[in-house]
């Protein structure tokens, strides 16, 4: 009887010559920190025009770039990092050399869309109003503080929910950090609406929320006449929102700003489902706790992730600036 011939298939030698390629290929880029390799390989990897190396910033989401340029981008450089942040949901840029002087901090950030001004004037820096400063650092002329801090930022939301034009991107520089604390929460909230039964999904599916900029701030006393009038506006947004680039829901209600759902018609119900949603967001285990250094930038999409300020003993100066990228 003739005998079957023997195929690579049958002895498995397809699967071997595709381990030593793989094997081959995190070899070869490895050695790409020692060798140089010619630019044109470099786009293949990560979408750059110059070197740049992703890592993981937890399991489930989050990554790390290491030698981005910040000053020298090409329109493609800005794409492939805005694809890196949709897909990642928050990057971290560490190892910067110098602080990036508010000039260039603004000037980066407007490649990216339209920057928001932010409604509290007292936040803003003088000579680039779209840059917030988050501080407790207190002005005892105006007995406050210099930039955003307190309840302001130590409740989970995402920036500027209560606006009709909120913000996608968000991007933190850490100027001064403080000896103790001062650390940033943030939340995967598509982790976290995957996470919620059935019948949570179904009861809320399609419902929307009133979001207001005053829930949390109405308590302060720090804003003008005109600001406050300028932020009792509210807006109307969805409590799951689509992400309309990489097609995933997540848990846009947040305890900062949402203050009912408004298909729901008995109020003590919707303050029970609110409750939910926030005491879910708050346990959440899709989490990672940003410890700052000086000069370290969070980049961040406000549709895939929450955040908080975990606050710092108040003698301790914290100093971070902050862009703010607008939906449209
Ligand atoms: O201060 C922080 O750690 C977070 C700042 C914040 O909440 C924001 O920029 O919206």
């Amino acid at each position: 009887m003739a005998q079957k011939q023997k195929t690579p298939w049958d002895s498995h030698i397809f699967i071997k010559i595709l381990s030593i390629l793989v094997l081959a290929s995190a070899f070869i880029w490895e050695l790409s920190d020692i060798v140089h390799f010619p630019s044109i390989f470099w786009p293949i990897a990560t979408g750059f025009s110059s070197r740049v190396h992703i890592n993981k910033l937890t399991d489930g989401f989050g990554a790390t770039l290491v030698g981005l340029d910040f000053i020298n981008m090409t329109d493609d450089d800005i794409k492939a990092l805005e694809k890196i942040i949709w897909t990642h949901k928050l990057v971290l840029v560490r190892g910067n050399k110098m602080s990036l002087p508010p000039v260039e901090l603004h000037h980066f950030s407007r490649r990216f869309g339209t920057l928001a001004i932010h409604v509290e004037g007292a936040s803003r820096l003088q000579d680039f109003p779209e840059i917030t400063r988050i501080s407790n650092i207190r002005d005892n002329t105006k007995n406050t503080t210099i930039g955003l801090s307190g309840k302001h930022v130590e409740s989970f939301h995402a920036d500027l929910s209560w606006s009709e034009n909120p913000a996608t991107l968000s991007i933190l520089q850490s100027v001064k950090k403080p000896a103790h604390g001062g650390d940033t929460i943030f939340i995967d909230t598509q982790a976290a609406y995957e996470d919620l039964p059935q019948f949570v999904k179904d009861a809320l599916d399609g419902s929307t929320g009133k979001y207001c900029y005053l829930k949390l701030m109405k308590e302060i006393a720090k804003l003008s006449a005109s600001e406050i009038a300028a932020a009792e506006k509210c807006a109307i947004h969805p409590i799951f929102r689509l992400h309309p680039i990489i097609n995933k829901v997540g848990i846009y209600a947040n305890p900062s700003d949402t203050t009912v759902i408004n298909e729901v018609k008995d109020r003590s119900d919707s303050d029970y489902w609110l409750r939910y949603l926030f005491d879910h967001v708050e346990n959440s285990p899709h989490r990672y706790v940003h410890r700052w250094q000086n000069n370290d930038l969070l980049f961040w999409d406000n549709r895939a992730v929450q955040h908080k300020a975990t606050g710092c003993p108040p003698d301790e100066p914290r100093l971070l600036y902050r862009t703010l990228v607008l939906e449209k």
